[in-house]
């Protein structure tokens, strides 16, 4: 990296978004400084970098503000040839990552729901977020028509969709605890579960994960605030 290089990275830290962020940045070996920001009181550097959308996360290289996660992470690959290429080559594949890792959107909009609604409405977000992730199953299959590959072979070759992938279901054993349910099963979507297995065991997203006990405190709170205003 240039020595000039100074980068920002402005996020929160329980937001999925901003991990698939850090996630690459760690993944590519690229030093940066973290600004956690208060979403219920947004900075006004946040507010000057991000006046569209006002969202977390935002990158600052070098002064210049990057904002929406996708776009930032494609930035990112492209800027520092460091560590796994994120977006392959091949223009058809490089379509088929940008695609799911899109889709992904919309597994995490039908999660959320199902952390913060009950009854009738949580059962619907269940089905869909149900039906999204076996539809996903589907995309991983043409990815990867011979199965996930080795973690060493795999921390070589991590995409976009990979870091998208884990930042939304890094935290599954807290989803389960929380929530009494499984989001990804291993037999119904044994492909998504081994791909987060095999993710799980490389050392810079192992190490940048959420904690168990932090991801467990923060859905016990998303879901208490949920039965409140549903009683209130
Ligand atoms: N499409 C955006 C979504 C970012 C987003 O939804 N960020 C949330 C945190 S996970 C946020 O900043 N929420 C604050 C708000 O909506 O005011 C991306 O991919 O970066």
């Amino acid at each position: 990296m240039a020595e000039q290089d100074k980068v920002i990275l402005h996020g929160m830290w329980a937001s999925p978004l901003t991990k698939r962020v850090e996630f690459a940045l760690k993944v590519k070996g690229i030093p940066y400084e973290y600004v956690e920001e208060d979403l219920s009181n947004k900075s006004p550097l946040l507010l000057k970098f991000n006046p569209v959308h006002k969202k977390v996360p935002v990158l600052v290289h070098n002064g210049k503000a990057i904002a929406e996660s996708l776009v930032i992470i494609e930035y990112i690959d492209e800027t520092w040839k460091t560590g796994p290429q994120l977006l392959p080559e091949d223009p058809y594949k490089r379509s088929q990552i940008r695609f799911w890792a899109g889709y992904m959107q919309q597994v995490f909009e039908a999660m959320l729901l199902v952390v913060k609604t009950i009854g009738e409405a949580q059962e619907k977000a269940i089905k869909e977020v149900s039906e999204k992730v076996k539809l996903l199953e589907t995309g991983l299959k043409g990815l990867f028509p011979d199965g996930i590959p080795s973690v060493d072979e795999y921390s070589k070759n991590v995409t976009l969709l990979d870091l998208v992938i884990f930042a939304h279901f890094g935290g599954y054993e807290a989803q389960e605890e929380v929530l009494g349910l499984k989001f990804v099963d291993s037999e119904k979507t044994p492909l998504v579960v081994s791909c987060i297995t095999a993710l799980i065991e490389i050392p810079a997203l192992k190490e940048s994960r959420i904690p168990h006990e932090k991801t467990v405190a923060f859905l016990k709170f998303l879901r208490e605030n949920a039965l409140k205003s549903a009683t209130a």
